[in-house]
């Protein structure tokens, strides 16, 4: 422990004590690929301490030794073991009723053995944070990340041989210049709340591996992209056994990109075949299990593997009942057989990044993802932190998983008013996911133009495919105006309902035009279905939402706490009328793709 012997009243006085806890920042450049490797799951019980006043930082709880109380020289203010026990990963919120709204600063810590070996280096890997860690071992600080649903990734450079105390300070508080802002329409859960693990690697690794289909290659290319930890000239050897394919990949500088001749069975949701490849430098191997295939947009088209596909969608929150934001592999599995029941083909994880479990299931199970970053409603554009951090959040999500067929449209952003700042803010962040990733299309959920009353915004200059969230029937009752939308609009390109839908709360039932029944709800669906399949250029739609969820925007006798907006309530059971409509309709298609 680094030495305590401080003024004691230091600290009192002191307003700039965070300042030097802002860098290192944790950043994509810095996660490393855990597929196929041996992790240490860190997962389990964990002490947990409010800190409201952010006091931590001031008076460097951290820095405490581990004497046990009868022997403190001097009082202290913070004690690791008079926090809660709490199971990590899990939501900060549900760990005590009375911390159910508690927004704010909260110390984390974990005790682990470990025995250092020579030629090892060790990082921590972290599913998520919500929304800003500061990571700390042994007392000394490692580094900070920002945003709440993004890995990162630190090397635990002050590791001791024996015990090692691990704390990070998370802090959930919503703020005007984060991603997403402090405006939004879902609960604000804190805390650790996706997996957490050690990873031991050779002083030279892999930190990352991509394959997929090379575009515009008429499905004869793959491609594969290898990034080293080191600056190192080398070579790298590649092997997927299934297709006979075995061979060495040139690595200059650390980096290596190869063409490789090959016919894979394409993967699609008919027939979501993965194939194993290996890589391997040195002692280092990852393994990795990926579909080949290509998405392309044509005209007002939407391609899988050259055929044209209408995405028969549903929009879905990360919550589940009594886990919060904290899903695991059967929560993920029922949501997406929810899905599934209701005929999808499609699935917009809004409005953020879900528990990357979802994408490898998708990839197993055949269904496409559209995956986003929460750019969410009114965000600082203008200033360069803000875009700093989506922008980070958008390569880590990019990073994460871009090995996964089933993702096929990465979203930028959601209902975001046209401005100036906001087309060059959310030009530069198609810039940056192209340069990111080439086989993958651009989308955003945009709003109307009202002014012209069309599908119009500026930014679809930077985007594959429109996404337009529109609430006809619902918060603008009058079905003509969307007659009018669509009569209006010329988009050229593919335009995807991005959302639509209406509030019911299950159970309560009424008149059509009975707000909050499950007869108005349904009479929506039904009335959006007619009109929008009507449109050549719409090439899909993502109701909002599959499960209510909570937000403490709505507060009425139907809300109580949550969007309604449900086609299957918050007990992820009980299935509304709105639900079997459109069910019905997608099931129709599956008989008739094309006829849309
Ligand atoms: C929207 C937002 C979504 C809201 C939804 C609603 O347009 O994108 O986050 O929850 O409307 O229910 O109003």
């Amino acid at each position: 422990m680094p030495n305590t012997t401080i003024d004691p009243f230091a600290h009192l006085h002191d307003e700039n004590y965070h300042q030097q806890y802002q860098q290192p920042l944790l950043q994509s450049e810095g996660l490393i690929c855990t597929d196929g490797r041996t992790t240490r799951s860190l997962n389990g019980e964990w002490f947990c301490t409010l800190d409201p006043f952010d006091e931590g930082l001031r008076q460097k709880w951290f820095q405490h030794d581990q004497q046990a109380a009868e022997h403190w020289l001097v009082p202290r203010d913070y004690e690791v073991e008079a926090g809660k026990r709490v199971p990590v990963p899990g939501c900060l919120n549900l760990y005590d009723e009375r911390w159910t709204y508690y927004e704010g600063v909260s110390w984390f810590s974990c005790d682990f053995e470990h025995d250092l070996v020579a030629e090892e280096r060790v990082f921590l890997s972290i599913g998520a944070a919500a929304y800003q860690a500061r990571i700390f071992l042994n007392g000394h600080f490692l580094g900070r990340h920002l945003g709440a649903s993004t890995p990162f990734c630190v090397e635990l450079s002050y590791l001791q041989n024996g015990s090692n105390r691990l704390q990070i300070q998370v802090d959930n508080s919503r703020h005007p210049q984060h991603v997403p802002m402090q405006h939004i329409d879902w609960f604000n859960y804190g805390g650790l709340y996706r997996d957490i693990c050690l990873l031991t690697l050779p002083p030279v690794f892999i930190s990352d591996f991509n394959a997929g289909l090379l575009p515009d290659s008429q499905f004869a290319y793959l491609r594969f992209e290898l990034r080293l930890s080191e600056q190192l000239n080398g070579v790298a050897q590649l092997e997927i056994a299934e297709l006979g394919l075995q061979f060495d990949l040139p690595i200059s500088q650390g980096y290596g990109v190869l063409h490789v001749g090959a016919k894979p069975v394409l993967w699609s949701p008919e027939q979501p075949k993965l194939y194993t490849i290996n890589a391997r430098f040195g002692t280092d191997r990852v393994t990795e299990r990926i579909g080949f295939r290509e998405i392309s947009v044509e005209g007002e088209n939407i391609l899988l593997n050259g055929q044209s596909i209408w995405l028969r969608g549903v929009c879905v929150h990360e919550e589940y009942p009594m886990l919060g934001k904290a899903a695991n592999e059967a929560t993920i599995r029922q949501m997406l057989a929810d899905a599934r029941a209701l005929g999808c083909n499609f699935l917009r994880l809004s409005h953020y990044p879900h528990h990357e479990l979802v994408a490898r299931i998708a990839d197993e199970l055949g269904i496409l993802l559209w995956e986003e970053i929460p750019v969410y409603w009114a965000i600082d554009f203008s200033s360069p932190e803000t875009l700093a951090d989506a922008e980070n959040q958008l390569c880590e999500l990019i990073q994460r998983d871009r090995n996964r067929a089933s993702v096929i449209i990465w979203g930028i952003g959601n209902e975001n008013a046209d401005s100036d700042a906001r087309y060059q803010f959310m030009s530069r962040l198609a810039h940056a996911a192209r340069e990111a990733d080439t086989s993958r299309l651009i989308s955003a959920a945009c709003l109307i133009n009202r002014e012209k009353f069309m599908i119009e915004d500026r930014l679809a200059n930077h985007l594959d495919i429109i996404g337009i969230n529109e609430y006809f029937g619902w918060y603008e009752p009058d079905f003509a105006d969307l007659t009018r939308l669509l009569q209006q609009s010329s988009p050229g390109k593919p335009v995807i309902i991005s959302e639509v839908g209406a509030d019911a709360l299950a159970g309560l039932r009424g008149e059509t035009r009975q707000l909050f029944t499950e007869d108005c709800q349904a009479d929506i669906y039904r009335q959006q279905i007619k009109h929008l399949r009507q449109s050549s250029y719409i090439r899909g739609i993502c109701p909002w939402v599959l499960y209510d969820f909570r937000s403490e925007r709505r507060q009425t006798r139907f809300q109580q706490g949550y969007n309604r907006k449900g086609l299957i309530a918050a007990d992820h059971q009980t299935r509304k009328l709105a639900f079997h409509v459109l069910a019905d309709f997608y099931h129709s298609l599956d008989h008739d793709q094309e006829s849309l």
